[in-house]
């Protein structure tokens, strides 16, 4: 097992599909419901255009998946589709070939997960001591899952806190309003969107400022995703946090800022800022202040005249109600003299 670790070195591959993803790959293409273990075409693209790709895209996602161009799906190679999908949503380009760690991956597994694999046959002892009155079979299941969930160190990247439901769904509203697929909402467009809300400008100032996470005034898919869920949890009666938790950084943000496993390593940020665990990036805190101030200043004055406005509308609509009550007034009294 000791040879698991050495191809990859240290070195987390993002094309290697870790042991999580794979057992939710799995569950994803049973609820398919494959006919004698293939899912056909027509099954897959349905599924796959949820991710809100545009064709093309998934088409040559497809390419790359279906290795031996039998127009169908087996397990491995929907895997495989769909961490190229994830891949993509997060914003790697696509390859030309199919990189050959994720071909290695339902035997092997990334550094990540092979230490996992490791954790978990170093646990065969124990494991096959519950497992002594059990079949083989049941055993091996057993440990399986063991390997995939019970795997303390080193931890795995949290699953985003965004339910799958909700990113499919704002992913399509994020493309329908990104016409140039640019992959970004501008902050004028995305707070068009969430003023939809019905929320009080306050909680989504809260919105924003927790959504905006690289603080570049714009949205990217996964941003505007996350902006929208936080508007789920705050019309749900859910107060708002005051820092974004750690599971609710979208999962390219984490990839980025840590470039390793452990994106927030509660290390550095405890050594840091003992007293304050939630605060994440401190690289990002330098960063934040003139941007915000600027954006803060920028938007604060779109809000305050957008503000200005409704307010004008509704006092004039005041207004011309008080004049008719008043013309009616005057009308019935003048009646009343004429009789
Ligand atoms: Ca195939
Ligand atoms: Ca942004």
């Amino acid at each position: 097992m000791a040879q698991f670790g050495t191809p990859f070195g240290g070195n987390l591959d993002i094309w290697a599909i870790t042991v999580e993803e794979r057992a939710k790959h799995d569950q994803q293409f049973h609820g398919l419901q494959p006919t004698a273990g293939y899912i056909t075409g027509d099954q897959a693209r349905n599924f796959f255009l949820q991710s809100g790709l545009p064709q093309p895209v998934l088409a040559q996602i497809w390419a790359l998946a279906d290795m031996n161009n039998d127009g169908r799906m087996d397990q491995l190679e929907f895997s495989i589709a769909m961490k190229l999908i994830k891949l993509k949503l997060q914003g790697y380009p696509l390859p030309s070939a199919l990189p050959s760690n994720m071909l290695k991956q339902p035997v092997a597994m990334s550094a990540a997960a092979a230490a996992a694999a490791a954790a978990g046959f170093a646990t065969l002892p124990k494991s096959s001591s519950f497992g002594r009155s059990g079949a083989g079979s049941q055993m091996n299941t057993k440990l399986q899952k063991a390997q995939s969930f019970d795997v303390p160190t080193p931890p795995p990247l949290a699953e985003w806190a965004v339910p799958q439901s909700s990113r499919l769904k704002y992913r399509q509203l994020f493309n329908s309003h990104d016409k140039t697929m640019s992959g970004h909402l501008t902050g004028p467009q995305a707070r068009t969107i969430l003023m939809q809300s019905s929320l009080p400008q306050s909680q989504l100032a809260t919105i924003w400022n927790l959504s905006d996470i690289d603080l570049d005034g714009k949205l990217t898919a996964e941003e505007f995703i996350l902006a929208m869920h936080l508007i789920d949890v705050a019309m749900s009666g859910q107060p708002l946090p005051p820092v974004l938790p750690p599971e609710y950084i979208p999962p390219s943000f984490r990839v980025r800022s840590g470039s390793g496993l452990s994106i927030m390593s509660s290390v550095s940020v405890d050594q840091r800022l003992p007293e304050e665990p939630a605060e994440e990036e401190p690289q990002n805190t330098d960063k934040r202040l003139p941007v915000t101030f600027e954006d803060k200043k920028r938007e604060n004055f779109e809000r305050g005249n957008l503000e200005l406005e409704k307010r004008r509308q509704a006092l004039l609509e005041q207004q011309r109600k008080e004049q008719e009550r008043l013309a009616q007034l005057e009308r019935a009294e003048q009646e009343k003299k004429k009789k």
